[in-house]
């Protein structure tokens, strides 16, 4: 019978410096994979954790005048606090100093060492702190520098004990060559055979010249070499020669070790090899994702070019940020962060494509049927091509995951995100409106949009974890009934659920404003004049003056009262496939149900100002005179978006 269980893991990271974004990404990755397991009904187990022996986390915490401890205690409480923040579902958190892993660490080398496979000799040759990793003559060249990271490394010769990996060498390349999906993607795979057919040497697994490690169970004077002690954490972990090894029973082997790329040596050859000596399960799979880059090369806490994830959290919430990392970093490449790049897709993906689509459709659900979803009871042209898709992209996206390909798998799930707006076009439900005899048309229209809406939002719940129940909530749809990928057949949504309409899920981010550093702008909105009479008129202006004007007709496509405030009204207003908000004092004319579906005229180059928080992307045109106001409109049928001139 097939194993329904999937364990996944993390790197257990350094507590030499507090997390950045790229750190995130891998642990992002593996949250989502475990979310999207779960929703099909896996018995999921998840494991991240923090790797604080070595050299390198020893001379740090000396920097700062610090026991090494004392020092890791206060960097591992800022990593758990990070994965709480980002709603990170990790079953259990592993410290390489509790004992639990350590006693266990020295059961996997006494058994290696009873084995035959350890033996004590003499080293010599170099090494690289920051990597933790051991180099030959030729490795190093004649500059003496770290083929991995480039800093200097360091002349190291003393006795240890070294573990026969050499003997592993065929036997390890064999397992490759027969199990095609043991390493992924392709390109490492093919990276390591080569690495692996220029010849493997033992590898020394002990140091005596510094002592913050685990003691080797045979000789004191010894600590195991970090990477022996940190990889064996993945079975540590589940109690591997405890009394209470019911974990490691019945998750073991694991199905994917998720890295980046730097690592996937580390465990693709001397994890795997440990594992053959100490005569156990070798995982499943390694996976070795790209690397997040800045302008100035790969983020790294050395190059200090590093993005601290709770600012963005803070600015942009966790929702957002999580989508960008899986959005942004095609699988298995590099791929680059900017600010700007993330504000881009929160405002184009999330809040214009996503965001809008859930809020035009229950606002016209609300405007057209008092919010009562309408039964699909008249079908007609263009159904069936949002239907199929919708199906075809469940599929597609499906196969995407199971692949660790989330760029691509949104990219899928977006395609039904644009086709539902298309449609949105296509139907015209405003003037399907306009005549009674279409309103079981138009209501098998709102039908439909609110099931590409839930095909939608349960595909994404794995990467976007709060935002499923804010939409079931604006739809009347109940979370429990939306938890699962084969759940997703067409048709679900029942005739006479309540939508409710609320905040904008994702609401714009004004690029500049962001990235001075949030400081509020003042509201640039002229005082209403209502008691005045005709005003005099305007000194003279040019045609090219009047050319600077950029008057477009904006299509409103939904609209509520701003909170607390009783002049305000938000709409949000579609310009060809640009959707904005506006925010406009007149809502003691107008109630928002009269504006949705009205075609107005606006300011569109107008620079965006804040108004109660937020920010209005244009103004629109209205005469008034005394009490009266009337909102500049359009009457014909001319798309959002025509320039009025
Ligand atoms: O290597 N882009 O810990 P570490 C993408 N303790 N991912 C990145 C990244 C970037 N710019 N920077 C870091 C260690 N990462 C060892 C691991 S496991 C038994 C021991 C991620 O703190 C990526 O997953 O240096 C990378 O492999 C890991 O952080 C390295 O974390």
């Amino acid at each position: 019978m097939e194993k329904n269980t999937f364990y996944i893991t993390t790197p257990i990271y350094y507590p030499s410096a507090q997390l950045h974004i790229g750190h995130a990404l891998t642990t992002v990755m593996a949250d989502t994979m475990t979310r999207y397991k779960k929703m099909q009904g896996f018995d999921t187990y998840f494991l991240t954790g923090s790797d604080e022996h070595g050299q390198k986390i020893e001379r740090a915490a000396k920097a700062a005048g610090k026991e090494p401890i004392e020092y890791v205690d206060e960097i591992v409480k800022g990593f758990k606090h990070l994965w709480e923040k980002l709603l990170i579902t990790n079953d259990d958190f592993i410290r390489t100093t509790e004992e639990r892993h350590k006693s266990s660490v020295q059961q996997i080398f006494k058994k290696i060492y009873d084995q035959g496979d350890i033996y004590c000799s003499e080293y010599e040759g170099w090494y690289c702190t920051p990597c933790e990793t051991f180099f030959t003559e030729r490795q190093v060249g004649e500059e003496k520098v770290c083929p991995d990271c480039g800093r200097p490394v360091e002349l190291v010769k003393e006795e240890s004990y070294f573990f026969r990996m050499s003997k592993y060498q065929d036997r390890l390349l064999k397992h490759i060559e027969e199990n095609p999906d043991f390493i992924q993607p392709v390109t490492r795979r093919n990276e390591m055979i080569n690495f692996i057919k220029s010849g493997l040497e033992d590898l020394c697994i002990s140091r005596t010249t510094f002592d913050w490690g685990i003691p080797v169970p045979i000789n004191d004077k010894h600590v195991i070499y970090v990477w022996f002690d940190a990889l064996s954490n993945y079975i540590t972990a589940l109690g591997y020669g405890t009394d209470h090894d019911e974990k490691y029973q019945k998750y073991w082997p694991a199905d994917i070790h998720l890295v980046g790329k730097d690592i996937v040596r580390f465990h693709t050859i001397i994890w795997p090899t440990i594992l053959m000596a100490a005569d156990l399960p070798l995982p499943k799979q390694i996976y070795g994702h790209g690397w997040l880059l800045s302008d100035t090369g790969k983020m790294s806490k050395s190059k200090g070019n590093v993005v601290d994830p709770l600012v963005l959290i803070d600015k942009y919430g966790l929702d957002a940020i999580r989508y960008f990392l899986l959005r942004e970093i095609p699988a298995g490449s590099d791929g680059y962060y900017s600010e700007d790049a993330l504000i881009q897709r929160v405002n184009t993906d999330l809040a214009n494509d996503y965001g809008n689509l859930v809020s035009r459709t229950v606002a016209m659900i609300e405007k057209y049927f008092s919010g009562v979803i309408p039964a699909p009871e008249v079908p007609g042209e263009h159904d069936e091509e949002l239907i199929s898709l919708a199906k075809e992209v469940a599929q597609e996206a499906k196969g995407y995951m199971d692949k660790l390909d989330f760029a691509n798998a949104l990219t899928s799930i977006w395609k039904l995100v644009n086709r539902a707006n298309k449609y949105i076009d296509e139907t015209m439900p405003w003037l399907l409106a306009k005549d009674e005899a279409k309103k079981g048309r138009l209501g098998t229209v709102l039908y439909n949009l609110v099931e590409a809406i839930r095909y939608v939002t349960l595909m994404i719940a794995p990467v976007m974890p709060t935002i499923p129940d804010k939409v079931w909530a604006q739809i009347g749809a109940v979370a429990e009934e939306n938890k699962d990928w084969s759940d997703l057949v067409w048709g679900q949504t029942k005739q006479g659920q309540k939508v409710s309409k609320r905040d904008a899920i994702f609401p714009r981010i004004d690029i500049k404003e962001k990235q001075q550093g949030n400081k509020e702008e003042k509201p640039k909105v002229k005082k209403s004049k209502e008691e005045q009479k005709i005003e005099p008129q305007k000194e003279e202006i040019t045609i090219e003056d009047f050319a600077k004007l950029d008057l477009r007709v904006a299509e409103v496509v939904a609209c509520e009262k701003v909170e607390k405030t009783d002049k305000l009204l938000k709409l949000e207003v579609k310009l060809g496939d640009e959707v904005r908000t506006i925010v406009s004092g007149i809502a003691k004319h107008y109630t928002p149900e009269e504006l949705v579906g009205k075609k107005i005229v606006m300011v569109a180059n107008l620079k965006p100002a804040k108004l109660r928080g937020i920010t209005s992307q244009g103004m629109i045109l209205a005469a008034s005179q005394g009490d009266v106001l009337e909102v500049i409109s359009v009457d014909k049928d001319l798309p959002g978006g025509s320039r009025i001139k």
